[in-house]
């Protein structure tokens, strides 16, 4: 069953009420004040049966300018107005500011109603007719039908009947898919029932039996009852007027401008970036960081309003702004809300809001963020599409999972995983293992680590290459272990680096010697030639050939990376020749005795013990030998894998 919610309008005394009565028969006006003065005061609800058989609500605003804050709870959420105004009095000081209200709030659709025209006669009627669609021109309610009734007589009370029937036929149904979000415009307790509240379901779905979330306390509670216009039902949907009854909570933690949600699924915000539109008929400017009331949902809370791209907002200007609240609320992205200033408190502007997580208190004029939040309002107004939020966010998050993700856009799972495919189809993200991130971003880190790289070859021409943990660096955004792998690992695959043992270089670098390191090379060499099983240290062949001990230290690995030298120890390097020479010594030995001793294969070496220690305890390592005691033996493997002793 579509539903949907008929919201009334118009200045104090102009016949709302009574209208409603007539339209419905229920007397909205139930408080006995409300009675006593013979004015509305706070919100009223009727149901409303449409001949085709959809329900709709009726919501009844006060229409005096003290209660105000109830008429702005009561127009969150509806679809379509009934402006009333009185045709002995015309347009009146409420009827604008109710109308600027609505149309801050985004409303499309509505009625125009002349109420009382049983005390005027038709040419009066014609001619504030006239004057009321003149005014009219340029809102949302210019060329829209204008209704003439009496509710005392009941003259053009079905005619009115007749054009809401056809008006709420193209009204757009909301999202009952959507996450559950009802924002509370009253609550009270019924003994033996415990706490209800009600409110109209702004969007998906309310069972008997569910677990709701209440905001801003994080409460949860069983929905215990629902009740549909009056109605015991087992669900209830988006565009409904609801009254839930829940246990498990207390009364003082719901009121009005509290949220009835889906648990873990809504958060508090109190940094909202915004689109924000001046009214015309606004008495001043607004200035940045003034203090405002700020109306969302049925939620009321003080703001400053940070301007991000102008020193003013006149009346009739728009811009971008930055909303800091000063107690959180729940928002979403494309929510509605209005400003009214702190005092004399009257209704400025409203807007957008463009980013309800908004990361940080922005700077003023900063290109960075005006130019991403415009991007975002164009978007809203052009396509309202979600997908360059989406995108934004992921910018703006540098890398993201989808979990993560969701929390900063509030958008559905299903939905979100849609925008993300559709993102990667277009090379506009890309995936690195779980992770997300924007191309454009993904190709500034790529260009890092490359230059970082060459930047590294460059300076150290020996080095076969850098660690990962140096290279990380490079990035400017902390990844995780495992996306940084991930990265790497597709910059290997793209070709742009390589990995060589634990080292990255970039892919076919060749440590390269120049001339003069080819010669101190050559001497290197000699000079091991020369002094046989008796090397001299790094530290010596630094001295020796004058040259730095670090330099030496890269020329040293350098020769080891191309098989020039082999490392025995720290300190003891042979060249490959001679390394082959000892180990015939030591297989020749083996070939006719069972045992070698350090002295033995000193003497056999002609060398000395301080070099037969790291060559032997080598040889172990390498697994040819194997120590016992004083001497050591072959390490011989025997068939079948088993060491023998
Ligand atoms: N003659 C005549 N009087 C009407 C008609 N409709 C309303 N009235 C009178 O106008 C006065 C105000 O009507 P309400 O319906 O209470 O007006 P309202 O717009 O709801 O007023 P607030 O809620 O206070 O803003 C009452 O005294 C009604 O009796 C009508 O069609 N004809
Ligand atoms: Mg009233």
């Amino acid at each position: 069953m579509e539903s949907l919610i008929i919201g009334t309008a118009g200045h104090v005394d102009h016949g709302k009420t009574v209208l409603i009565n007539a339209l419905t028969g229920a007397d909205t006006d139930r408080l006995k004040e409300e009675k006593e003065r013979g004015i509305s005061i706070d919100l009223g609800f009727a149901s409303f049966p449409l001949p085709d058989g959809r329900q709709a609500g009726i919501v009844d605003v006060p229409g005096h300018e003290k209660f105000i804050n109830n008429m702005l709870v009561g127009a969150a959420g509806i679809d379509l107005v009934l402006l009333v105004i009185d045709v002995n009095e015309g347009l009146m000081e409420q009827t604008w500011e109710h109308l600027g209200i609505l149309e801050l709030l985004g409303l499309e659709k509505g009625i125009v109603v002349l109420t009382k025209i049983d005390l005027v006669d038709e040419e009066w009627c014609d001619m504030v007719e006239e004057e009321v669609k003149e005014a009219l021109q340029g809102t949302f309610l210019e060329d829209v039908p204008c209704c003439r009734v009496s509710a005392y007589s009941g003259e053009g009370i079905d005619e009115l009947k007749e054009l809401l029937e056809q008006l709420t036929a193209t009204v757009i149904p909301r999202d009952i898919n959507a996450p559950m979000r009802l924002p509370v415009d009253r609550s009270f307790i019924i003994s033996g029932f415990g706490t209800i509240v009600t409110g109209t379901l702004l969007q998906g779905r309310v069972q008997v039996g569910d677990t709701v979330e209440i905001l801003p306390t994080g409460a949860t509670a069983r929905v215990r009852n629902l009740q549909v216009y009056g109605r015991n039902v087992e669900e209830a949907q988006a565009g409904q007027r609801v009254a839930i009854n829940l246990a498990g909570v207390e009364k003082s933690e719901i009121e009005r401008g509290s949220v009835v949600c889906w648990p873990g699924y809504f958060q508090l915000t109190s940094l909202l970036d915004a689109t924000m539109q001046m009214l015309e008929r606004a008495p001043r400017e607004l200035k940045h960081l003034d203090p405002v009331h700020l109306y969302l949902g049925t939620t009321r809370v003080v703001a400053r309003v940070a301007l991000l791209e102008k020193d003013g907002l006149y009346p009739g200007d728009s811009g971008l702004v930055q909303l800091r609240l000063s107690s959180p609320l729940v928002a979403e992205r494309k929510d509605r809300f209005i400003i009214r200033s702190y005092s004399p408190v009257t209704t400025i502007g409203g807007g957008v809001v463009l980013d309800p997580a908004s990361e940080r208190p922005h700077r003023r004029l900063r290109d960075k963020y005006l130019s991403s939040l415009k991007e975002l309002e164009q978007e809203i107004i052009e396509t309202d599409s979600d997908k360059s939020f989406v995108e934004q966010k992921i910018r703006q998050l540098k890398i993201t999972d989808l979990k993560r993700l969701q929390t900063s856009t509030r958008l559905g799972k299903d939905n979100l995983q849609f925008i993300v495919d559709e993102l990667e189809d277009e090379g506009r993200l890309v995936k690195l293992g779980d992770s997300l991130v924007a191309s454009d971003i993904l190709e500034e880190w790529e260009k890092a680590v490359v230059v970082f790289v060459d930047d590294y070859h460059e300076k150290t021409p020996l080095s076969p290459g850098i660690s990962r943990a140096q290279l990380k660096n490079a990035i400017p955004a902390s990844l995780s272990i495992k996306e940084y792998d991930s990265f790497l690992e597709m910059l290997i695959d793209q070709g742009l680096i390589e990995e060589r043992g634990d080292k990255i270089c970039r892919a076919g670098f060749i440590p390269r010697l120049k001339e003069n390191e080819q010669k101190i090379v050559g001497e290197i060499t000699s000079i091991l030639q020369y002094s046989r099983f008796q090397p001299p240290s790094v530290k010596e062949l630094a001295q020796k050939l004058g040259c730095e001990l670090d330099y030496m230290e890269d020329l040293i690995d350098y020769m080891v990376e191309h098989n020039m030298l082999i490392k025995i120890h720290e300190d003891m390097y042979l060249l490959p020749e001679l390394y082959e020479e000892a180990l015939q010594e030591l297989t020749k030995h083996f070939s006719e005795n069972d045992t070698i001793t350090m002295a033995e294969y000193r003497d056999l070496l002609q060398s000395s013990r301080k070099y037969m220690q790291p060559l032997l305890e080598y040889f172990d390592q390498q697994k040819i030998t194997r120590r016992k005691g004083d001497y050591r033996v072959p390490w011989k493997i025997e068939q079948g894998g088993v060491r023998s002793e």
